[in-house]
């Protein structure tokens, strides 16, 4: 039994009988044999050639040069973990789905989160897309609901896809940059297929750098169809939201915190291990098929969202991740996911995006993992499998019988299928009509109006933001690549090119920009949820601190779910008054000020300079990245001689419900009317 066993679980009893121990066993060969030395290869003489005879070295080394495998083509960088899935209220009046029938089921489900661009190495605080890959173990099958964090994509035909990652990847005759999208080739490709513009603006905010994925959205993007047991089917579009609202960093942030390449899995990791699991509600928004042309986009461009103010969400069940992995390699890197992985239920629209991505998946799961990858523990369906597919490299399933065709009498005609009327997937039986061509549909040639309503949308923040995140982005690229963007910008918005063009030294084109001043409320990020739970507080605490009130403040923190991270002049351990003692968690070298959501300073009588200057250090980073500081005691010795210029988000200790104020301003999370340098222009 491992740490994680719950019997109650289809999936990690399906795990249980793979998972292998080594600790306290003897240590043998993978045949089996007993090794008596580990460290020596078999020579001729002490001081001789190695013999080729060494079974043992030749199988040890054969081995490790075949551990790695080829990384995903794009995804490559990934976390994954396990979790549970409870429906909210049946589905049944749109969906056969089984796992959408009954509120009282759990559904297990592993997720991976991921970044498009990066290899398997690359910093995870990159500006890029972020992967939201969910793979649920449905009673009837795995449905895979592989999204991303931005409910739109660059592209509408899957056949440009190879173009648009060629263009995002280092450049091919230098490989660099790495895991990035500042460069010529990317932006020059944006440029030149206009259906990206409204991805553009969604890739500039913050939600191409998360803070963690305990913070990000997920999107199924395309239309997708749900069917009911009468036939009648709805488009849907999937969307999973944090409970604890979507959260992102500042890009110069982003940069510093980079000095840690694990970032986000660490995060991810370590609250998954403490106890504080990640939740998604899941969410649909549906559109009756009657209603597909009554909207002033196409609904199956994947380069348009549905405004929720127009096609509200649905919130129909929860997702808690709550079971890290036992051995990433086993478990992520060998997961596989494809959109084309649906139940009983549930089908596809035309979206050509998506048609192209049911080739791609499986197509590249055969050349990364092979024909029997559905095999591996990590993506076997929970629910009973069988056909006549036999044999093929790394099978591991024993077929046992003489039977592995389809009709036979030898087997009693089994396996068998099953009626669509009792069980069996039935396709939805859409109609299908026209001419072969290859062209665009005249419904999916307007690439700007959502592009501004999206703009529009933006808080005066946020829109600072995206235009800081163009002048980096642009600045690193040449003037021709530079001046091609601020020509799609302009069609998007004069206000923003002209915003961009001041620092870039491009020129704004005389062209018509949208017209459109329609704005949706939910896409800003101003309407996220603002929650205390789980946010880290450096408390700086110095030597000699009022033991018993400092006692009862922390507590008090923990109760509001703050995560308390006591930081001091050197690890060990730091005493208050009355024999209170904290352990140390970060020392001023170990720690990083913006690891922290907000910093508490403790003072006391005899604060030494060190502690003075290392917490003055990160008390400046901390309000320069608009979070929350709170002084108790004597922590405003600490605070004052900065000088700092904005009070907002500074609670002192005079203040008579410094508890809860305090939980309030870190709850808020940022301070924004201080002093802002976004980015250069803005001042
Ligand atoms: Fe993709 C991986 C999401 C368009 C081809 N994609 C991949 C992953 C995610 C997405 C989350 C990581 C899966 C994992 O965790 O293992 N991709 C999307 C979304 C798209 C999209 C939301 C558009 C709305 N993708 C897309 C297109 C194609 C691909 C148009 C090709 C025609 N995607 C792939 C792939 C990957 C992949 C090459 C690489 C590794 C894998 O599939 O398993 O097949």
């Amino acid at each position: 039994m491992t740490e994680h066993m719950n019997s109650s679980n289809k999936k990690h009893d399906q795990l249980e009988p793979f998972i292998h121990e080594s600790e306290g066993q003897k240590m043998t060969s993978n045949e089996g044999i007993t090794i008596s030395d580990d460290e020596n290869s078999l020579t001729a003489g002490d001081r001789g050639p190695t013999l080729i005879e060494d079974f043992l070295a030749r199988e040890k080394l054969a081995h490790f040069d075949r551990e790695r495998i080829p990384e995903r083509v794009v995804h490559a960088r990934g976390y994954g973990a396990y979790g549970e899935f409870q429906l909210y209220e049946s589905l049944t009046d749109i969906t056969m789905a089984d796992f959408l029938q009954d509120p009282n089921k759990k559904t297990p489900f592993f997720v991976r989160f991921s970044q498009v661009v990066g290899s398997r190495g690359c910093n995870e605080t990159n500006r890029d897309v972020r992967g939201f890959s969910v793979k649920f173990y449905t009673d009837d099958g795995n449905f895979d609901l592989v999204a991303i964090n931005m409910p739109v994509f660059f592209i509408q035909d899957a056949i440009k896809f190879p173009d648009l990652i060629h263009a995002v990847k280092p450049e091919p005759d230098n490989e660099f940059p790495q895991g990035q999208t500042a460069h010529d080739t990317f932006w020059d490709f944006m440029a030149n297929n206009r259906e990206s513009a409204h991805m553009a603006l969604w890739i500039m905010t913050g939600r191409a750098i998360p803070k963690s994925f305990r913070t990000m959205e997920g999107f199924g993007v395309h239309t997708y169809r749900l069917i009911n047991k009468d036939g009648k089917a709805h488009f849907v579009k999937f969307h999973l939201k944090p409970t604890l609202g979507v959260h992102t960093l500042l890009w110069d942030e982003a940069r510093q915190l980079g000095s840690d390449a694990d970032y986000h899995r660490r995060d991810l990791w370590t609250n998954i291990h403490n106890g504080h699991y990640p939740e998604y509600e899941l969410a649909i928004q549906i559109i009756k098929e009657e209603d597909e042309f009554s909207f002033d986009f196409d609904i199956l461009d994947p380069t348009k969202l549905w405004p929720e103010e127009d096609v509200p969400l649905r919130k129909i069940g929860k997702l808690t991740v709550n079971r890290n992995v036992d051995n990433v390699f086993a478990e992520t890197e060998q997961s596989a996911f494809h959109p084309g992985n649906i139940v009983r239920g549930m089908d596809f629209s035309n979206d050509p995006l998506l048609q192209g991505r049911l080739f791609s998946y499986t197509d590249t799961q055969q050349a990364r993992l092979g024909p029997n990858h559905q095999q591996l523990p990590i993506n076997r369906p929970v629910c009973p499998f069988a056909n006549n597919q036999r044999d093929g490299a790394s099978r591991m399933i024993i077929d046992r019988g003489k039977v592995s065709y389809h009709r036979n009498g030898l087997a009693n005609n089994t396996p068998y299928p099953v009626p669509g009327t009792q069980g069996g997937f039935v396709t939805y039986p859409s109609t299908v009509e026209g001419r072969k061509v290859r062209k665009t549909a005249a419904s999916f040639k307007d690439h700007y109006s959502q592009a501004r309503m999206f703009w529009n949308s933006m808080s005066d923040v946020e829109k600072q933001q995206i235009i800081g995140a163009f002048c980096f982005e642009l600045g690193k690229c040449r003037p021709f690549v530079r001046q091609e963007m601020v020509d799609v910008l302009a069609h998007i918005s004069r206000d923003l090119a002209e915003n961009v063009s001041k620092e870039l030294g491009t020129t704004v084109p005389d062209v018509q920009e949208s017209t459109v001043t329609k704005s949706s409320p939910a896409l800003s990020l101003t309407n996220t949820i603002f929650v205390a739970d789980t946010l880290r507080v450096g408390v700086f605490l110095s030597e000699g601190f009022d033991g018993p009130s400092v006692k009862q403040l922390l507590a008090t923190l923990s109760t509001a779910k703050l995560q308390i991270v006591i930081v001091h002049d050197k690890l060990g351990t730091v005493t208050g008054t009355e024999d209170v003692k904290y352990e140390v968690t970060d020392s001023f070298l170990t720690g990083s000020a913006l690891t922290y959501d907000g910093v508490l300073i403790v003072g006391s009588g005899n604060i030494t300079p060190y502690f003075t200057y290392e917490a003055q250090k990160y008390t400046t980073a901390i309000y320069n990245h608009f979070k929350p500081i709170g002084t108790f005691q004597n922590g405003e010795a600490v605070l004052k001689p900065l000088h700092l210029t904005s009070d907002d988000g500074i609670i002192n200790d005079s203040s008579v419900n410094f508890a809860e104020d305090f939980i309030q301003a870190m709850a808020q999370q940022r301070f924004w009317n201080r002093p802002s340098y976004l980015y250069p222009a803005s001042n």
